[in-house]
């Protein structure tokens, strides 16, 4: 998509705004939605703010409710080709779309260890990270204590979102 101005976005009527913004945190286009209400925003940075407001404001059970709507990395949705196009960009820049099959099914094994460990997959911002790291984190990210995990997660729900954000603004550096 072409890059757009924040008065270009301070335009969009809510149905625009939703089908463009409505993954910036992955499959909760009810973020976006609840977001629209806050125009108009002054700029990226404050757009963002909205809506790491609303996950901030959450209870638990919504928070943990954000987490649960990620797909795994290199899991079932990437094999049956279902992730939403972000996610594949995403997973594909980091190499999980050529894994070999001992590596795979290692992915496998600890994201299932993690999520029975904490009751929601594991997430982690695949563009800041690559195919050797993603498997050392999640064992690291396993040994933590649940609280702090929940906030690293969010964390990375975050990192996500700003990466896509800056994509629809146009404002990255180049190639991040
Ligand atoms: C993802 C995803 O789909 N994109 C990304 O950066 N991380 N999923 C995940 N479970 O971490």
């Amino acid at each position: 998509m072409q890059a757009m101005d924040i008065e270009k976005v301070n335009s969009m009527d809510f149905g625009e705004f939703v089908d463009v913004f409505g993954n910036v945190i992955e499959r909760c286009p009810l973020i976006a939605a609840a977001v629209w209400s806050q125009r108009p925003f002054s700029n990226l940075e404050d757009l963002e703010k909205h809506f790491f407001a609303f996950i901030d404001a959450l209870p638990q059970s919504g928070r943990e409710g954000i987490l649960r709507c990620h797909p795994d990395l290199a899991g079932r949705e990437l094999q049956q080709g279902t992730l939403s196009a972000e996610s594949l960009r995403e997973q594909r820049g980091a190499g999980l779309t050529s894994l070999d099959a001992g590596e795979r099914l290692r992915l496998a094994e600890l994201n299932g260890q993690y999520r029975a460990r904490f009751g929601f997959p594991f997430v982690l911002a695949a563009r800041r990270s690559d195919r050797a790291a993603v498997p050392r984190e999640l064992e690291r990210r396993l040994r933590c204590a649940p609280a702090q995990e929940l906030r690293t997660a969010l964390a990375e729900v975050k990192k996500i979102g700003h990466l896509r954000l800056a994509d629809l603004l146009g404002a990255h550096p180049a190639g991040l």
